[in-house]
């Protein structure tokens, strides 16, 4: 089986305010609605309906000059609470297609469907369901972009405004052409400075800055600025999903009903909450420096022992070895009342992709080519997971 190419989706509600206006009340269909202060008063456009934005209407423009651009226009103030209830429903949604939602506002995210898109038959067919999905059960439209990051799925969801999907290419050639043409300013994180700096020199858009030295670009904005600008002229974004799971450390841990003595019972918890951690660990790419061993004993003594894991890793395969060395040193024949299973050190935002690179004075082949293989098992297993819960597989060997 083939690893999944890491795939994100970026999911922006079209016009949201106002979409949701126009569908709590069907007079306003069709027509400019502005959403934000009243035209006659001081304040601003918070959004408004595509309708409007043929007259130059846009978020953040004073109410007087949209009203001077628009003046058949229907200008309502904000329902805040309303959308917020929206909001909730529309993340309801994404949130049936994996537990990987980061919410970046209230009408956008990014999702992490690595792992449960070909349950769906694709990316693409993934990002069609939940269109589908927000129409239907919503009456409202989302775009979405498709690509191998955040910073390209971002830039795409925006492309084909509203209603629209946009997959992004894959092949590193064909980014670079997919991005060429594209303003600077379409790069994310570039500001006013930057880009007037930029102007100035004549680069208008991304294919300029492709087409500049990385010394070029060193010698006008430092070298932190120009690899942001490098890497992201060449669509390159190695940032995860954050989600209100991403910690520190990732633990799960279990009482037995009645205190175990079985010792083989022990194990197969302990496999099975090991499994868990490692399901909760790999979506977002991250890596454990040590596991945990939290053991507590009939008479409530509590045991916790560690191993650190050189390289880090997340997977099950190498947690599972370092969950059962520290189990097998604490084998006693005192009943079970809890066993408990962590890991912490995660990588973090930063790409880790060093992290998981195998030892170079190991058997770097061998350990490589297993490495791979259970990379792949992991991913199938989390995949059957997401779908089918933590019961629809089990390892064989345990
Ligand atoms: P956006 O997603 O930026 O805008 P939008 O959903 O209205 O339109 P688009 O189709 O271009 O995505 O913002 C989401 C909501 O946030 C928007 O409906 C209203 C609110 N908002 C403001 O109140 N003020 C602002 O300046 C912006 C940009 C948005
Ligand atoms: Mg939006």
């Amino acid at each position: 089986m083939k690893t999944p190419l890491t795939t994100f989706l970026h999911v922006d509600m079209d016009a949201f305010f106002a979409a949701v206006e126009q569908r709590d009340n069907p007079e306003l269909r069709g027509k400019p609605v502005i959403v934000g202060a009243p035209p006659d008063a001081r304040g601003v456009v918070s959004t408004c309906s595509y309708e409007a934005r043929k007259f130059g209407v846009h978020s953040a423009m004073p109410s007087r000059q949209a009203y001077k651009l628009c003046p058949h226009g229907i200008y309502v103030s904000c329902r805040g609470k309303r959308y917020g209830e929206v909001s909730k429903q529309v993340f309801a949604i994404l949130e049936q297609y994996t537990p990987f939602v980061e919410p970046l506002s209230i009408d956008e995210a990014f999702l992490d469907i690595t792992g449960s898109m070909h349950l769906r038959g694709g990316d693409i067919a993934t990002a069609e369901a939940i269109r589908t999905q927000i129409r239907d059960e919503l009456q409202l439209t989302a775009s979405i972009g498709v690509a191998g990051n955040k910073y390209l799925a971002k830039l795409a969801s925006d492309m084909n405004k509203p209603d629209g999907l946009t997959v992004v290419p894959r092949d590193p050639a064909d980014i670079a052409n997919f991005l060429a043409p594209l303003p600077i300013r379409r790069i994310w994180g570039i500001g006013e400075k930057s880009a007037a700096r930029l102007a100035a020199k004549g680069i208008s858009h991304i294919g300029q800055i492709q087409a500049m030295s990385r010394d070029q670009l060193t010698q006008m904005f430092g070298e932190r600025t120009a690899e942001h600008l490098y890497q992201r002229a060449f669509g390159i974004d190695h940032r995860r999903i954050v989600t209100e799971s991403t910690d520190k450390s990732i633990s799960n841990e279990h009482t037995f009903g009645t205190d175990c003595t079985d010792w083989k019972t022990v194990e197969r918890t302990l496999l099975a909450l090991i499994e868990k951690v490692g399901g909760r660990l790999r979506p977002s790419q991250r890596t454990a420096c040590t596991v945990h061993l939290k053991l507590r004993w009939s008479d409530f003594k509590t045991i916790t022992r560690q191993l650190r894991l050189d390289p880090p890793t997340h997977q099950d395969r190498r947690l599972i070895d370092a969950g059962f060395e520290l189990l097998t040193r604490e084998k006693s024949g005192q009943p079970v009342r809890l066993v408990g299973f962590g890991v912490s050190g995660l990588s973090g935002e930063t790409d880790d992709t060093d992290l998981i690179q195998p030892d170079l004075f190991g058997e770097t082949y061998g350990q490589q080519a297993e490495d791979e293989r259970n990379v792949e098992l992991d991913a199938a297993v989390d995949a059957i997971r997401q779908q089918f819960g933590t019961s629809g597989v089990k390892r064989g060997d345990w």
